[in-house]
């Protein structure tokens, strides 16, 4: 339909463009930094989200370029944050999370393009994350492994997206070269009331004690209520994402939000 012959030159024409949510320190409530999402502002649909785009954008090889522009911009965005933050003693830098879909991790030049991206822009590599869902990665082999380890050794987080939903082993997760799960929306789901589902709350428990173990950091997402981050910050997740703290907006917000609790 109409999108299909709009997407190729969506790009070139200048109608992508980025929002930013924060992803939150559960134990002080500081913001730490934020998650890239992109959208299309389509001249004639309006803003259109990822779910509308991004599949087809992974079919037609789109994907490629969007994705090395959308780590492009996350990080000229980080690098302005942190500028802006300045460099006291107590400041903890901002730091970037941008997704990456299986078809950019499967690209040769990914390794490339991202220390290209990191010393165009003079932003140092522990200052970006990159979210690999669970399902990409699922049997993944080690040529698929090999650029995510390359990344993580210069000091890139690699993220595992959407964790929970797939069934991936989890004694596979020793073999992968993440640093941080994110936990599923539909875990913080079941935590609405508070006390929350007993057996739900084993489970979360469980996770974030064999990631701990691991040396994993937990991130949450869909954080909607004070009590859901609560229960979340009792259960020992270090970071939090949602509604509760800020939907998806532009740069300004974040620094505004940074600066806030500053
Ligand atoms: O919040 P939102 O509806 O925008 O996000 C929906 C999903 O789209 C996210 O879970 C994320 O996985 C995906 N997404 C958002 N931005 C990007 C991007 O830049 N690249 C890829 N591959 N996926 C993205
Ligand atoms: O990468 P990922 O697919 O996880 O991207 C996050 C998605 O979740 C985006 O679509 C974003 O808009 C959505 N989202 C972010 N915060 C919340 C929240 O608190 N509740 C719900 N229901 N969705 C959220
Ligand atoms: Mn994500
Ligand atoms: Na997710």
């Amino acid at each position: 339909h109409g999108l299909t012959t709009a997407l190729p030159t969506a790009l070139e024409r200048g109608e992508f463009f980025i929002e930013y949510q924060p992803l939150v320190h559960l134990g002080d409530g500081s913001v730490r930094g934020a998650e890239a999402l992109v959208r299309w502002l389509h001249p004639q649909h309006g803003v259109l989200g990822p779910d509308r785009f991004i599949p087809l954008a992974e079919h037609t090889g789109l994907i490629v370029p969007l994705g090395r522009w959308v780590l492009e911009q996350s990080v000229r965005q980080a690098r302005e944050w942190r500028e802006l933050q300045g460099g006291g003693e107590a400041v903890v830098p901002l730091r970037i999370n941008v997704n990456l879909s299986p078809c950019q991790l499967t690209h040769p030049g990914l390794v490339q393009d991202t220390v290209d991206i990191l010393e165009r822009t003079g932003v140092a590599p522990d200052a970006l994350c990159l979210e690999v869902t669970e399902s990409a990665l699922i049997g993944a082999d080690d040529d698929l492994l090999k650029p995510l380890r390359r990344l993580a050794e210069m000091g890139v987080d690699i993220a595992l997206d959407d964790f929970g939903t797939g069934y991936s082993n989890l004694a596979n997760l020793r073999r992968l070269p993440v640093s941080v799960l994110k936990l599923d929306r539909s875990f913080t789901q079941s935590m609405q009331q508070f006390p929350a589902d007993p057996v739900d709350l084993k489970i979360v428990e469980g996770i974030v004690s064999l990631a701990h173990s691991l040396d994993l950091a937990v991130t949450v997402e869909g954080v909607e209520t004070g009590a859901q981050a609560e229960q979340l910050r009792i259960l020992g997740c270090d970071t939090a994402q949602g509604w509760y703290y800020a939907r998806p907006g532009p740069p300004e917000r974040l620094h505004q939000l940074a600066l806030v609790d500053a």
